[in-house]
This record gives structure tokens, sequence and C-alpha cells, in this order.
């Protein structure tokens, strides 16, 4: 059975862009909520129910696992996913944390991230718990979503942004950065050029498709590299055009369709 994934919209094909490098032979679920897209700026409650949505149309179709590939959805539902699947839930914010913990060289890890993630302080406390002599700074970029989107990752207005944003993690002397949402991945080289070589980019997507690998492997769940094919489905909320359009640059490759689906 497939491995199912959801996000808020676009963001999460990052997350299963990885997911589809560790793990070639697994079949995908993704469903992208792009009617209720953005999650970033919205509350903790309203952004729950939207996730136990996403998570029952998944279930419905059969998935063995749930990869919650939105930082916002992972910073405030997880719990309630995790109490509500019969399946195991796996969501950014702890394999994120954990790669930070295990890059940092003691001189401080950042955290950047939507609205509702930093305002969470999911990561914050994912930190702490593992490590609580860890020096921990969050910021929220709220415009680093939109430019990811439109494209526009490279020259003077994402750059800008970002030295507006992350100044002060080059000052501050942080040596990790985790890229705490779906998007940032995208704005890796600007974000790079404003904190400088001595921090390390930490991409949550890469650390939780090695967590997913690594849990379906201890429980005996992988896919055989069998004669069949994997196959990859995608579902949005809304009408598919711009999904696949915008999609296909965060995932590396074309998406040749997309349904659209009603989850009110
Ligand atoms: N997918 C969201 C996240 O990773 O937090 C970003 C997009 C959004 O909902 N604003």
């Amino acid at each position: 059975s497939p491995i199912g994934v959801f996000d808020s919209g676009v963001g999460g094909l990052t997350v299963l862009k990885a997911l589809m490098a560790h793990l070639p032979h697994e079949s995908t679920v993704y469903l992208g909520d792009t009617a209720r897209v953005p999650y970033g700026t919205k509350s903790g409650e309203v952004v729950t129910r939207y996730s136990l949505k996403n998570a029952q149309f998944l279930l419905e179709r059969g998935v063995k696992l749930l990869v919650v590939a939105c930082n916002t959805a992972s910073s405030v539902a997880l719990p309630a996913l995790e109490a509500a699947l019969p399946i195991p839930v796996v969501g950014v914010i702890a394999p994120g944390a954990k790669a930070a913990l295990e890059r940092t060289r003691g001189g401080g890890v950042g955290v950047i991230g939507t609205p509702g993630t930093i305002r969470s302080g999911a990561y914050q406390r994912a930190l702490e718990a593992a490590d609580p002599q860890v020096r921990v700074k969050a910021r929220a970029c709220p415009l680093f979503v939109p430019l990811a989107e439109e494209g526009w990752t490279t020259g003077d207005v994402p750059f800008l942004t970002a030295r507006e944003y992350l100044a002060e993690f080059a000052r501050d002397g942080v040596d990790t950065l985790v890229l705490g949402c779906t998007h940032y991945p995208l704005l890796k080289g600007v974000i790079a050029e404003v904190v400088g070589p001595r921090v390390s980019l930490v991409d949550s997507a890469e650390a939780t498709a090695e967590a997913v690998a690594a849990l379906l492997a201890e429980r005996g769940g992988l896919a055989s590299a069998a004669h069949t094919a994997p196959t990859h489905e995608y579902y949005v909320t809304d009408v598919p055009e711009r999904f696949v359009e915008v999609g296909a640059r965060f995932l590396g490759r074309p998406i040749p369709a997309a349904e659209q689906v009603d989850l009110t």
C-alpha cells in the first residue's frame, strides 16, 4: 500500500521529492489542500481541523503511513492526528530538530518558518527537550512563501527579503539554521548567501524522508523492488491548474495530473 502525504498546497512536494529519492519503490498518494492554503497564518485550531479531514481522506485511499509534509500542520496537529489514526504518523518537526542537533557544534540553532510554526514553539520545544543546553533563536519569515511560489528565488527581491529576516542570525552567531517550512528549500541559495558559509542549513524535508525510510525498514513495511513500477497520485481541493504548474518546480519533475476533491 502507498504512503500518504498531505500539505496545505504545493509546499509538501519538497517532502515528496525527498521521499521519492530515498524510497524509489514506494507508491504515494499526495493531497494538497489548495482550497484552504495558507495554513501558516491560521490558528492552530483551524489547522488541526483541516489536518484531520486531510488525513481521513488519505486513510480512505488505503495508505499505510501518513507523512504530515507541512511544518505548520506538524507543529499544531500532530497529537490530534496520532490520536485519531490507526497508522503511523510522521511529521517534519522531530526529524528536522534531530538533524539540527546532530549538525550543530554548540553555537546555537536558528529556526525559520511560518508565523504558525514559530508561534507554536514546536521546533523550540523539540530542540530543548533533546538538549536542554541548546540555544535556540526562532523567526517567522512569511514572505518567503509567496516568493517561492512565484519562482522568485534569485535576484534583489529575495536577497533583500532574506537579509531583512536573517541578518540577526548571521550577527547572533547560530551555526545551524533549520529551514522549517516546506517552501524554504527553494530559497536555499539566497538564504545561504545571507547567513554565510559558517551556518549549516538543515532541510526538514530531507530529514523527514530519512525518518520515514528508517521507520518502514524497522517495521518491515518497505515495498519490495518488485516488477510493478510505483504509482504517484495527486489530489487537490481547488482546481488543479496552478498546483500542476507551480508544483512541478517544487517536485523537480512534471505532475501529469491532479484530481480535485471536496473535503468540506
Ligand atoms: N506548508 C506550509 C509550511 O510548511 O508551514 C507553508 C505554506 C503555508 O501554508 N503557508
